[in-house]
């Protein structure tokens, strides 16, 4: 990987994958230079007490020197640069991959947040059980539409990124909060999805230009 002026800079947070990865693993699979900023915790808290990152992370520095945040926008960039196929360039195919990644943004920005934690687990339970649950049958029910293993069928898509990185490793690593890592087990296409998306040459091309 590399980078300077008039190239692409993605910031996003050390340690992480979430909303960052799709777009790392979608710009390594462009062909492109670019350079992947990290910040810690203790930086970005500094940065954002000095009014930068107001809408958190990640952001990413165009080669214009435009800088915009959204990280499913970013994603959906990184896929139409070179010739990676990772955002199709069918019209309908384009909109089954923007329906997976809008219903993952919606699993996760919908999800109920409390200051108590007894009542936040209540909530959380909630949901899990009611709306987190109808977005993961749509997400299965798209999988068995496409024949799979990807949401638009045999090619893998940022649509199929997203909602590896924002979705099922938020639930399987715990980090969703009284949700279990094991609640995804219900749900047999979306946990085999999972699997094909971590085994694909994209993929496994990009993480082994990380070791
Ligand atoms: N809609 C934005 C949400 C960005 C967002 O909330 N990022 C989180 C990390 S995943 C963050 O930076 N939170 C800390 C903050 O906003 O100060 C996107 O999809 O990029």
């Amino acid at each position: 990987m590399s980078g300077g002026p008039g190239q692409i800079e993605l910031t996003y947070f050390a340690g992480f994958k979430g909303r960052g990865e799709p777009a790392r693993i979608a710009l390594h699979a462009s062909g492109k230079p670019w350079t992947d900023k990290t910040l810690n915790f203790e930086e970005f808290g500094k940065a954002k007490a000095n009014g930068e990152y107001p809408m958190g992370l990640p952001v990413m520095a165009l080669p214009s020197g435009k800088v915009v945040t959204q990280s499913v926008a970013m994603a959906r960039y990184a896929g139409k640069l070179g010739s990676s196929g990772l955002y199709p360039a069918d019209p309908e195919v384009a909109l089954v991959v923007d329906v997976v990644m809008d219903i993952c943004q919606d699993a996760l920005t919908k999800c109920p947040q409390d200051p108590d934690e007894a009542v936040k687990k209540a909530k959380r339970e909630e949901y899990a059980a009611g709306k987190l649950k109808g977005y993961m049958d749509a997400l299965s029910k798209m999988i068995d539409d496409s024949g799979g293993p990807f949401f638009t069928g045999k090619d893998l898509t940022v649509g199929d990124l997203v909602f590896k990185y924002f979705l099922m490793d938020m639930i399987t690593s715990g980090m969703f909060d009284h949700v279990p890592p094991e609640y995804v087990k219900s749900w047999e296409k979306l946990v085999s999805a999972d699997e094909a998306i971590a085994k694909h040459k994209v993929v496994i091309d990009y993480e082994a230009s990380k070791a």
